[in-house]
């Protein structure tokens, strides 16, 4: 490391300039300073939205692009995905602060074979933060896990997560076992991850691919509202 970073002060640079230093980081995997840049921005006003979406979201990107390019290797993306989960457990208590009422129940997992779940956690965290209950599953469910949770917690919503195209099929595998056991219509399928796509979910019988966090938050509303508006009028027929 140069002379030079070994001298930065983090709460002495400016928004933006700290906001690079924090993809920076992220990069080399330096939780501390991480959970450092996190409390400074949000110190100095921001929204935690805008903290995890500019500051994290968008290091995790970079994070990416030189994994897939070959430049990163598992050792360093782990260390960096430890840094952002590190933000991020600052975060989640100030994302679900609405004190709103539940205003519907969420399972999610990331399925089998699967051990992602940075993506996961981020919409569990803005799904709680809109007022949802949410039971997470963790990573590399199979499909028992989300029939039992099925079972116990009588969602509105099931949601999945995949970040493999190897692990992705897995979602139709728990669908079909919905249908094996005649709930499949009894709950709202949502499925997400960075490799699946709009004709991919509705492949698999889910009812809506979402692309991001916030996505999954305005769909997850949207069909929670249209769902009771039609049991009322089922029940007033
Ligand atoms: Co992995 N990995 N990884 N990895 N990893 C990817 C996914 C990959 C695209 C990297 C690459 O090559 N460019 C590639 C997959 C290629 C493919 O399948 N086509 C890959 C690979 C190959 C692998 C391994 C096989 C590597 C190896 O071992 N050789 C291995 C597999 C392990 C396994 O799962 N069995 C592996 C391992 C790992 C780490 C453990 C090192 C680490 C995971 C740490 C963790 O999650 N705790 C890791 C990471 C961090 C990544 C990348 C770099 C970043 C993923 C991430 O966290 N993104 C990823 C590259 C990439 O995606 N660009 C990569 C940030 C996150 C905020 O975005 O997850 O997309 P995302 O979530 C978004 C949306 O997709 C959506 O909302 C989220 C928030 O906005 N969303 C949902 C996600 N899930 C949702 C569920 C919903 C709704 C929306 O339900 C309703």
């Amino acid at each position: 490391m140069a002379d030079d970073e070994e001298d930065i002060v983090l709460s002495e640079l400016d928004d933006d300039e700290l906001v690079q230093q924090m993809h920076d980081d992220l990069y080399d995997g330096l939780k501390e300073e991480i959970e450092e840049g996190v409390n400074i921005l949000l110190g100095r006003k921001w929204t935690p939205y805008e903290v995890l979406t500019k500051a994290l979201v968008e290091g995790m990107r970079i994070v990416g692009i030189d994994f897939r390019d070959g430049i990163l290797f598992v050792p360093e993306v782990l260390m960096a995905a430890n840094a952002m989960k590190a933000g991020m457990f600052i975060l989640r208590p100030l994302l679900a602060e609405t004190g709103a009422p539940s205003v519907g129940k969420m399972v999610i997992g990331t399925v089998k074979g699967d051990i992602h779940d940075i993506g996961k956690n981020l919409v569990s965290m803005m799904m709680e933060g809109a007022g949802f209950e949410v039971i997470d599953l963790g990573i590399n469910n199979p499909v028992e896990n989300y029939l039992a949770a099925i079972e116990e917690h009588q969602p509105d919503i099931i949601g999945m997560s995949a970040l493999l195209t190897t692990t992705m099929p897995y979602m139709k595998v728990v669908i079909e076992a919905m249908k094996e056991k005649g709930i499949r219509d009894d709950h709202i399928v949502l499925v997400g991850g960075a490799p699946l796509n709009e004709a991919f979910a509705e492949s698999v019988g889910a009812d809506a691919y979402c692309r991001d966090a916030a996505v999954t938050v305005e769909i997850a509303k949207e069909m929670i509202a249209e769902r009771r508006r039609s049991n009322s009028e089922a029940m007033a027929n």
